[in-house]
């Protein structure tokens, strides 16, 4: 079953669209991603005409493939949506942006600039559109002259790039969009973004001399140190320290490197070792709930913290000397200033040793999922983006376990809300299609958005996902039931996915016992098209330990 394509010719006159195109020009961006709209059919006639444009079902996939687009390219992401609803749809997933500090810009149309505010009717006219896409970005701002349109954009390409990065939405009246000219544009050059401040010498001197007395120092990284990965790899192996992660810290420093604790912090071999260390160095890490048993891990009390945003020094943890600056320029600072490892004879080994048994111990407690995690890693390229949904295979070992070795290819919705990572997987296998994307999905979070399959489908993405049918929303299962709560709301009912992949032209494997998952992955993965394998997690042999989320439910006694 193909489908063609027809393009039209362009039309006689240029529009805002136009300006559009020219700003993704400027800063290298390719794709857009949305739903077309009355409100914005100017701006994806021309990123269509001039660029590519990739239709998806949904304003929250739109975002949140074109912010996976941004996190696996390492440039922008544009997201193309409708005013009021279509804006509103966006929401969810620019707070996932937002929570990521994701590089995306969302143009989305307004009601036309003589009827804003004016409360009449106007077709999809909303009150306090500007206000919402305020609350749910780094920065929201209004095209309000023809002429003007492309400062604006600059502007927010400016924003979006400004650490700490973050989302940026514009809203442009649909009027404003046909009347805007290139060439007729006041300021449309690139803005310039400014650098980071540069660290100061003071505190680098007082951080070095802190790390120089380390004898048994600890490295944690945030998804801030992406950028020092080459720096932080060089002082882990002069030091003999082990590196430990945030889930958005993961592969800065590839996982296959020996002293990667990695995502383990919250394990007892990683409280341990934490326990053990003398000198803690972060760098870029929020600390978030999740990964540090909600605040009450105990970290070490000599902490030298870096990041380039001075409101998150000793938030979470005390600092004992905060460096304020770019990951990679401090960095190279220390790195000339520590010349020689002066840490504890066995301390490298100790972090090795842990890096082993949590993956030992963890590999063990996941039964048949050991499984499917090794092929994955067998199989996958080391390129290969692996676009995760929060489901307990994520949770549980895709987080932690399954090796990922740069970046760009760690994609999750750090905020954990369900349903993003299929339209997550659209966007890596529109920005990686050498080669395959993987998408790990439950079966309550893929259901979110089961029209992101036509969208693969339609874009033809070399993109296999992975749904693990349990048949409901297994996690909160297993919260109700270790803590003696009801079953309720948590069994679905739930689509028959052969027929599902049938209707959306995609090859098909169910799979679940020993031995069915690696054929099958190698058999999709062979088609370099948009696959759709089914685990049946019931069928997993053997059978893997529970998985709980780490959240704290208070006991009676603390209720008042
Ligand atoms: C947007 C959003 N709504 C609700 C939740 C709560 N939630 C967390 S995990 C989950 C279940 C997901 O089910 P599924 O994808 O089937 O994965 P499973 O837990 O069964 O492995 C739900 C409902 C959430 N995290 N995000
Ligand atoms: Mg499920």
């Amino acid at each position: 079953m193909t489908q063609t394509r027809e393009r039209t010719t362009a039309p006689q006159t240029a529009t805002g669209g136009d300006i559009l195109v020219e700003v993704m020009r400027r800063h290298g961006i390719t794709h857009a991603f949305g739903v077309i709209s009355i409100h914005n059919l100017p701006l994806v006639e021309a990123v269509s005409r001039e660029l590519t444009f990739v239709e998806v079902r949904h304003e929250a996939a739109a975002v949140n493939a074109a912010d996976a687009f941004a996190r696996v390219t390492g440039g922008v992401g544009v997201a193309l949506t409708s005013t009021g609803t279509g804006a509103g749809n966006a929401a969810g997933a620019m707070l996932e942006a937002l929570t990521a500090g994701s590089r995306v810009l969302h143009v989305t149309g307004q009601v036309e600039a003589e009827w804003i505010g004016s409360n009449r009717g106007v077709i999809h006219e909303v009150p306090a559109q500007l206000e919402m896409l305020t609350a749910i970005s780094k920065g929201a701002s209004r095209v309000t002259a023809a002429t003007d349109s492309a400062r604006v954009l600059e502007e927010a390409v400016t924003t979006i790039l400004t650490a700490p990065h973050g989302p940026v939405s514009v809203e442009w009246p649909t009027d404003l969009q046909y009347l805007a000219r290139p060439g007729t544009q006041v300021e449309a050059d690139a803005l310039t973004v400014p650098a980071a401040v540069d660290p100061s010498v003071d505190e680098i001197d007082a951080a070095a001399r802190l790390l120089a007395a380390a004898r048994r120092p600890v490295i944690w990284l945030g998804g801030g140190a992406a950028g020092a990965g080459a720096q932080v790899r060089q002082l882990a192996h002069r030091w003999g320290a082990g590196i430990l992660t945030s889930n958005s810290g993961r592969a800065i420093v590839p996982e296959d490197d020996d002293l990667v604790v990695g995502n383990f912090a919250s394990t007892p071999q990683g409280a341990a070792l934490l326990d053990e260390a003398d000198v803690l160095l972060s760098i870029g890490t929020h600390f978030r709930s999740n990964e540090t048993r909600t605040y009450s891990l105990r970290l070490p009390q000599q902490h030298v913290q870096v990041d380039v945003d001075p409101a998150a020094i000793g938030r979470v943890h005390p600092a004992t000397v905060g460096v304020r600056g770019d990951a990679a320029t401090v960095l190279d600072a220390l790195l000339e200033r520590l010349p020689d490892a002066r840490t504890e004879q066995g301390w490298a080994d100790r972090a090795r040793e842990v890096r082993r048994e949590v993956r030992d111990q963890l590999t063990t407690y996941i039964g048949g999922y050991a499984e499917i995690c090794r092929e994955l890693r067998d199989q996958l390229p080391r390129e290969s983006v692996v676009a995760r949904d929060v489901t307990i295979p994520s949770s549980q070992w895709g987080n932690r376990l399954l090796e990922l070795y740069s970046r760009e290819t760690n994609v999750f919705p750090l905020g954990g809300g369900i349903g993003q990572g299929l339209a997550m997987g659209v966007g890596a296998a529109v920005a990686r299609p050498e080669v395959p994307t993987v998408v790990i999905a439950g079966d309550g979070g893929v259901s979110v958005h089961l029209g992101e399959l036509a969208s693969l489908r339609g874009v033809g993405g070399h993109c296999c996902v992975i749904v693990f049918n349990d048949s409901g929303y297994g996690v909160l299962r297993n919260m109700q039931q270790a803590n003696g709560l009801g079953r309720e709301g948590v069994d679905l009912w739930t689509p028959d996915f052969a027929a599902l992949a049938q209707s959306m032209d995609m090859p098909y494997w169910r799979t679940g016992g020993p031995g069915s998952f690696g054929p099958a992955l190698r058999e999709a993965l062979a088609t370099g098209g948009p696959t759709l394998i089914e685990v049946d997690v019931t069928a997993l042999d053997p059978v893997p330990g529970a998985f709980t989320p780490p959240v704290h439910i208070p006991e009676p006694e603390e209720r008042p």
